[in-house]
């Protein structure tokens, strides 16, 4: 019997790209679970659905949001911040599915930050067009503690900057699958995500979903 590399399962269709220091990209690393992933999703949207956010400065975000887990990031007119009650519903987020904590965990590990448990979890919805403007993520308790960020559906762009908001960003394709892992000298980095561009995506449709896993409390 022959055996491909690739039969062989959770090892050949991921490999690691280092980004920067304290980056990497695990390509592929999500998608053997894309399913069920897919399946959880619906279920913490039907409790949770996805709304556009106000900021701060007033403005309507492009990116549509919703959050799973102890706590839940939100925005609106008074600042950015955590919080353990959804205000649409004026209920708790739903609970982080068992799958999306396991494959934050193994993808954290998988880039040398052991002992990670996400708290939190915001699941980003783009529609083409939609984009995320330059911004540092500076909302959590613990900055040794990575994020973890995972993208389904139609590929995007993301902007990965310096440590000052002037420097020039590179842009980084992300697609299907890809698991960003996100920590240490790299965990202020400012960075976005480009306008969408139309695509389809087999199991997505028309859109982007990203998944971010942090411990925010
Ligand atoms: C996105 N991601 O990929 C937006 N933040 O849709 C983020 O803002 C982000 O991917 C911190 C760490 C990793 C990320
Ligand atoms: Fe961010």
């Amino acid at each position: 019997m022959t055996m491909s590399l690739f039969d062989l399962p959770g090892i050949a269709e991921s490999w690691q790209e280092p980004l920067a220091p304290g980056a990497v990209i695990l390509r592929g690393f999500a998608t053997p679970d894309e399913t069920a992933l897919l399946s959880a999703l619906q279920a913490v949207i039907a409790m949770a659905p996805f709304r556009n956010m106000i900021t701060p400065g007033g403005f309507r975000m492009s990116v549509a949001m919703t959050n799973c887990g102890s706590l839940g990031w939100i925005t609106d007119s008074t600042g950015y911040r955590y919080d353990a009650i959804d205000p649409l519903t004026g209920r708790q987020w739903p609970q982080m599915p068992e799958l999306f904590l396991r494959l934050a965990v193994n993808a954290a590990a998988q880039a040398g930050f052991t002992g990670f448990v996400p708290d939190a979890c915001l699941i980003n919805r783009y529609e083409p067009g939609a984009r995320l403007s330059l911004h540092q993520d500076k909302n959590e308790r613990d900055f040794n503690q990575p994020i973890v960020s995972v993208s389904l559906g139609i590929p995007a762009v993301f902007l990965f900057g310096g440590l000052s908001r002037a420097d020039k960003p590179a842009r980084i394709p992300l697609m299907h699958g890809d698991v960003v892992v996100w920590g240490g000298p790299a965990r202020f980095r400012y960075h976005g995500i480009l306008p969408l561009k139309e695509d389809y995506h087999p199991l997505v449709g028309e859109q982007r979903i990203n998944l971010t896993f942090r411990k925010a409390g």
